[in-house]
């Protein structure tokens, strides 16, 4: 199927059917930082859409960071892609056709600084993944020890951090034009708006006093930072998709991206200069979105997580084949009800026994093929978002929530693995930054005890500050590590549904 004999996607190519934009927008209103397969499946889509709807100059400038792949195709494709919306019963191929450029930063980090200062860029939007905020996770203040932060605090070269690269960019402006902006993130953090908001004021209070004196007062005036929770599970791309785009559209396109037909967006209506009409393409506007994001911080990401953990320590390549055993279901609705629930206020229109349902019906979408090892990755970043305040409510009314105890055993499991325990290729294959740093923790203390070896973890700040002070929560954590490591998964996830 996936012959070179197709002709490639392109401006020419794209079937008439196909296309969510018959033509690009002729003006770029919205620079995107972090050119992955989530913003071309999820804010472009949306815009895409609203654009269909209601025309304006809010064509979308992609910046990746350093990969170059996806740009690289971009350009051959006249800036097209096509979005595979896959589950069992049907897929559904779009072009969305929004952009009007893409660009990778370490390569142009000067045209980035240019397109976030250009007058007609009113909208800064961003996907650029927990740890590309560059916070400290113990503090959430701006990590000023890391070195890249330094750098780009120093300004003696092009910005590597999104946090610096926001900064001299805002910089820029506020030296020309002056005209406000928004800064919108869509990443899967609590509260990101203001998140952001203070990581880019803490920047630049670390700057020299003239610089920072010059900028901070056009920042309160003129830059906006509302908050927003996305949603939508978009796997990697494989060969499955591009075979999927040639049959249905005929062409080849070398960077499809996969997604659920499920899409959700929900936004703080605060912007400084305008935007696309996201409404019109179904996103919601409201005035506080923190309901809407700790509730899919926890009930959707947090599941997830104890999903993936479980399935890999299993054997289970998907998030379909894992939430199909009947002991990973019963431990992610365990932890779900009793014990990320507890700690939300489910906001007025959403129906839970429906948004549960669904939820289940998304993980089980085994057309998709969601890897455990994808979700898996980047849990020292992820589970800081989603386990310790959930956990800490239950430990101080007195209750040991003991599924969030099993979600960081069975983390610790995959990627932070005792000696002697294999915890299988999906966990091997599960990517985290604090891999070497955990394994320094375990040599230093892990041959005392496995509860000393938990609790090292927690001092070390993996899940903020709360948690050590309940060493009753690295006990149990401890205990279900045991049980995982002497007998699986399922005598453990039995054990904490026990308790
Ligand atoms: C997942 C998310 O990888 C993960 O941690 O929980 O990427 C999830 O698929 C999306 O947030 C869904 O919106």
């Amino acid at each position: 199927m996936r012959s070179t004999t197709l002709p490639r996607l392109g401006r020419a190519t794209v079937p008439p059917a196909a296309p969510v934009l018959a033509r690009p927008p002729a003006e770029t209103g919205i620079v995107h930082l972090g050119l992955g397969n989530f913003h071309r499946a999820h804010q472009a889509v949306h815009t895409a859409a609203a654009l269909a709807r209601a025309d304006g100059p809010w064509g979308i400038l992609g910046v990746a960071g350093r990969s170059t792949d996806v740009v690289r195709a971009m350009h051959e494709q006249d800036l097209r892609y096509a979005v595979v919306e896959i589950s069992p019963g049907r897929t559904r191929v779009t072009v969305p056709a929004v952009h009007t450029g893409a660009l990778v930063a370490a390569e142009q980090p000067d045209a980035v600084l240019d397109a976030l200062a250009a007058p007609g860029t009113a909208v800064i939007t961003m996907t650029v993944t927990e740890h590309g905020y560059t916070f400290s996770p113990r503090t959430h203040g701006l990590d000023l020890d890391a070195p890249a932060v330094r750098a780009d605090l120093r300004g003696d070269a092009p910005p590597r951090t999104t946090i610096g690269r926001i900064v001299r960019g805002l910089q820029r402006r506020s030296r020309g034009h002056a005209r406000p902006v928004t800064v919108l993130s869509c990443d899967n953090l609590v509260g990101n708006g203001e998140l952001t908001r203070r990581l880019v004021r803490e920047f630049t209070e670390a700057l020299p006093a003239a610089e920072r004196d010059e900028l901070v007062p056009w920042l309160e005036s003129s830059v906006a930072f509302p908050g927003s929770m996305v949603d939508r599970i978009v796997p990697a791309t494989t060969d499955a998709y591009r075979d999927a785009v040639a049959a249905h559209l005929g062409v080849r396109d070398a960077v499809p991206v996969p997604a659920e037909p499920f899409s959700m967006w929900v936004m703080e209506d605060r912007f400084a200069a305008g935007r696309p009409r996201w409404e019109a393409a179904g996103a919601l506007f409201t005035a506080d979105v923190e309901p809407y994001e700790l509730l899919k911080l926890r009930l959707l990401n947090g599941t997830h997580s104890l999903i993936a953990y479980l399935g890999a320590l299993d054997g289970r390549d998907t998030i379909p084949d894992a939430v199909a055993r009947p002991f990973i279901a019963e431990a992610a609705r365990s932890v779900l009800y009793e014990e990320y629930l507890p700690s939300l206020t489910v906001p007025a229109d959403i129906d839970l026994d429906g948004y549960v349902g669904q939820l289940f019906d998304r993980w089980a979408n085994s057309a998709l093929g969601h890897r455990t090892r994808q979700v898996g990755s980047d849990g020292s970043v992820k589970l800081r978002q989603r386990v310790p305040d959930p956990a800490l409510l239950q430990l101080r009314a007195g209750r040991m929530p003991h599924h969030l105890a099993l979600t960081v055993a069975a983390y610790l499991c995959c990627v932070a693995p005792p000696a002697g325990f294999s915890p299988g290729p999906h966990a091997t294959a599960m990517v985290d930054p604090a891999r070497k740093s955990l394994a320094a923790t375990a040599e230093r203390v892990r041959a005392s005890s496995g509860a000393a070896f938990v609790e090292a973890v927690l001092e070390g700040g993996l899940l903020g500050d709360g948690l050590p002070e309940h060493p009753a929560f690295a006990a149990r954590t401890a205990e279900l590590i045991d049980i995982i490591v002497r007998f699986g998964p399922a005598p453990a996830a039995a054990e904490a549904l026990r308790a």
